[in-house]
């Protein structure tokens, strides 16, 4: 049975392709710096968003259509969307996927009848997983919507909801591992603020440290081996999180001794919010050794908030391919479409679409990276840049030979320094002649 009959098994036709089915840039055995495209890529598609997300908005409901959909709760109702998505997966060839407990399996009444009902559902995702090859990227717990998680799940104010989230992160934990997942991933939804009159921060980033510590030491009892890792927003849906961009994340990895268990997942659009590139935040990480994965989408600068579009800006994918290459590509990680329709495409189709457009569009970026390092001036002027620390009192300097007397004293025998200039508009060229 198929839940997508008009659609075709999508395939690389090379640019000059007009057909919409088909991808132009994005060829999985094409062979870029030694690795396929698909090897480079890792691309996840985000249950979520291909299964759960109606495309409702704070204005008006759901538009999208889901004729395979019941829109129950019943396990039944999960089983036959796990079989729409793995479809959808084939037919768009993507490799793995990522989830939240709460998209592949309802929450029932009592905790006890959710893990049973994920139990099931993950018993049909296995099979799933081992028919078509398919892979888990990272799985995670939802920890923000339902009520009880109004103030929080990890930093709530409530020592029971705390316990109750916990529980759910043991379960989702069993879940990934159970299907062999790559990583795990923790996104503080509301673990924030609305307003600090309210609320010890203090005690609630303890909290917090403290939740991450238990699923450390649970995932060494069960023998997990999967990458933790953790996935910075400022704000939306809380006022402040406490997870707010790569340099906050890693001031709290490192202050509460997680710093060697955690990587980041980094989102575009996140970085947007944060005031933020996505160059910068995949900077900040990388220099860490701490890039773990992407969420992979782009916002809209005429609206505030978090759009999550598909990825289509060439000049974006070009500056993450760029540092995803220099930092010797993505292991555990991948980039994981974590992207939704407008709510104007509400046909399955445009699912389609959607994915091909950000799969192309992270082609011609790898392609345009790889171009831009085999040519090799921008690499070139950076280290031409920091040249005067190569040798003579810069590299004194930088291995920490000379005092400030010293210092000082070597200023007095020179002429007035002279800095060449940064050529910001010729490099911006150098980068558009490749795009
Ligand atoms: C929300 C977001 C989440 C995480 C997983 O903005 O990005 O979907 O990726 O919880
Ligand atoms: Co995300």
């Amino acid at each position: 049975m198929s839940y997508f009959p008009e659609i075709p098994k999508i395939r690389f036709e090379g640019p000059a392709s007009k057909n919409p089915f088909a991808f132009k840039h994005y060829n999985p055995d094409e062979v870029i710096e030694g690795k396929t495209m698909r090897q480079h890529m890792r691309f996840g598609a985000a249950y979520w968003h291909v299964m759960r997300n109606g495309l409702s908005d704070p204005f008006g409901g759901p538009t999208a259509l889901m004729p395979w959909d019941d829109m129950s709760d019943s396990v039944d109702n999960a089983i036959k969307r796990a079989d729409v998505f793995f479809e959808f997966l084939d037919k768009i060839d993507i490799d793995y996927y990522c989830f939240h407990d709460r998209d592949i399996s309802p929450e029932l009444p009592t905790l006890a009848q959710s893990n049973a009902a994920l139990d099931k559902v993950t018993d049909h995702l296995k099979a799933l997983q081992s028919a078509t090859g398919k892979k888990l990227l990272w799985g995670t717990a939802c920890l923000f919507s339902h009520p009880r998680y109004s103030q929080g799940a990890g930093t709530s104010p409530s020592a029971d909801v705390f316990a109750y989230g916990a529980a759910q992160v043991k379960a989702a934990m069993d879940a990934t591992h159970k299907l062999g997942g790559e990583g795990y991933t923790f996104w503080g939804g509301r673990e924030g603020y609305a307003t600090l009159l309210n609320t010890d921060m203090k005690r609630e980033l303890d909290h917090l440290a403290r939740l991450l510590h238990l699923a450390v030491d649970y995932a060494k009892k069960i023998g997990y081996t999967g990458q933790f890792y953790i996935e910075p927003k400022p704000r939306e849906p809380s006022t402040h999180q406490y997870d707010s961009d790569s340099a906050a994340c890693l001031n709290f990895l490192r202050q509460y001794g997680l710093i060697d268990y955690f990587k980041l997942n980094l989102e575009t659009n996140h970085a947007t919010l944060a005031g933020h590139t996505m160059l910068h935040e995949m900077t900040v990480a990388i220099d860490a050794n701490a890039l773990g994965s992407v969420d992979a989408n782009q916002g809209d600068e005429l609206i505030g908030w978090d759009t999550d579009q598909f990825p289509t800006n060439i000049y974006l994918t070009t500056s993450i391919m760029r540092k995803i290459l220099e930092m010797g590509g993505l292991t555990t990680g991948g980039l994981n479409f974590d992207a939704k329709r407008r709510r104007e495409s509400h046909d399955p189709a445009d699912l389609f679409h959607a994915h091909i457009g950000g799969m192309d569009a992270f082609a011609r970026g790898l392609k345009a990276a790889a171009a831009i390092r085999a040519d090799g001036r921008l690499a070139e002027f950076v280290a031409k840049r920091y040249s005067s620390w190569d040798s003579g009192v810069g590299a004194q300097i930088e291995n920490g030979e000379l005092g400030l007397d010293e210092i000082s004293a070597h200023v007095l025998s020179q002429a007035e320094p002279t800095i060449p200039s940064g050529r910001q508009e010729m490099l911006e060229n150098l980068i558009n002649d490749f795009i």
